[in-house]
């Protein structure tokens, strides 16, 4: 198997945690994919991945069989099939959709973050203050609810899912290549919990680069 990537996306990277968690990640090669918006103008970055996938996205898997899947929940759903190790997307009814509500609520900080990045791209005269206000509140309120969630997250040293996975890159992204934004704020039982989150060798292996 293939999958398109680039060290920095945090969608990537769940993937990449959830195939080392699963013990897979050696039959899965990483191909570094071009990809982003040009300062100032928003001009997309060429990419081979276009012919792959429509949107020109990283994660994008392309199977033994040249099947290509893309969207993180659905690669990571693809590759639970494989292997006999838990599964990232719980099998339990209850589970699964505890899972995968935490990680939807983190998919949308993590967009509404990257639409921030591209109105910062803009020329400020184009900027939109009333979008940008709205962004930034989505952020704000996402990570309030991870707050006060995070009393009842599972221990970070036991069996991971999806859920957790996501919070674990979003919060160790805020730290590393957002650390000066006003998003990285003290969140006392979400930063300890993420704290030990991090030490997992699945996190400590795809670590974002600071740029
Ligand atoms: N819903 C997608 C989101 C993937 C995504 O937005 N990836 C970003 C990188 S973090 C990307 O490829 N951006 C380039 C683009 O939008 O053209 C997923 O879960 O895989």
């Amino acid at each position: 198997m293939k999958l398109y990537y680039t060290d920095w996306s945090p969608y990537a990277r769940k993937v990449r945690i959830a195939a080392i968690e699963r013990g897979i990640h050696s039959s899965i090669e990483l191909v570094p994919a071009t990809i982003g918006f040009a300062e100032g103008t928003l001009k997309t970055t060429k990419s081979e991945l276009t012919t792959l996938n429509p949107s020109g996205r990283v994660p994008t898997l392309i199977t033994d069989e040249e099947n290509v899947i893309f969207d993180s929940t659905v690669i990571i759903h693809f590759l639970d099939g494989i292997g006999d190790a838990n599964p990232i997307i719980p099998s339990d009814y209850e589970k699964r959709i505890k899972a995968l509500r935490l990680n939807s609520l983190v998919d949308e900080v993590i967009d509404a973050m990257r639409h921030l990045s591209f109105e910062g791209r803009r020329p400020e005269e184009f900027r939109l203050p009333d979008y940008i206000d709205a962004l930034n509140a989505k952020v704000h309120r996402g990570l309030l609810i991870l707050e006060d969630e995070s009393s009842e997250f599972e221990s970070p040293s036991g069996d991971i899912d999806i859920g957790i996975i996501s919070v674990g890159c979003l919060m160790q992204s805020i730290k590393i290549r957002h650390a000066n934004s006003i998003f990285n704020r003290e969140r006392k039982n979400l930063d300890s919990w993420a704290d030990e989150l991090f030490l997992r060798e699945s996190m400590e292996k795809t670590k974002p680069p600071l740029t």
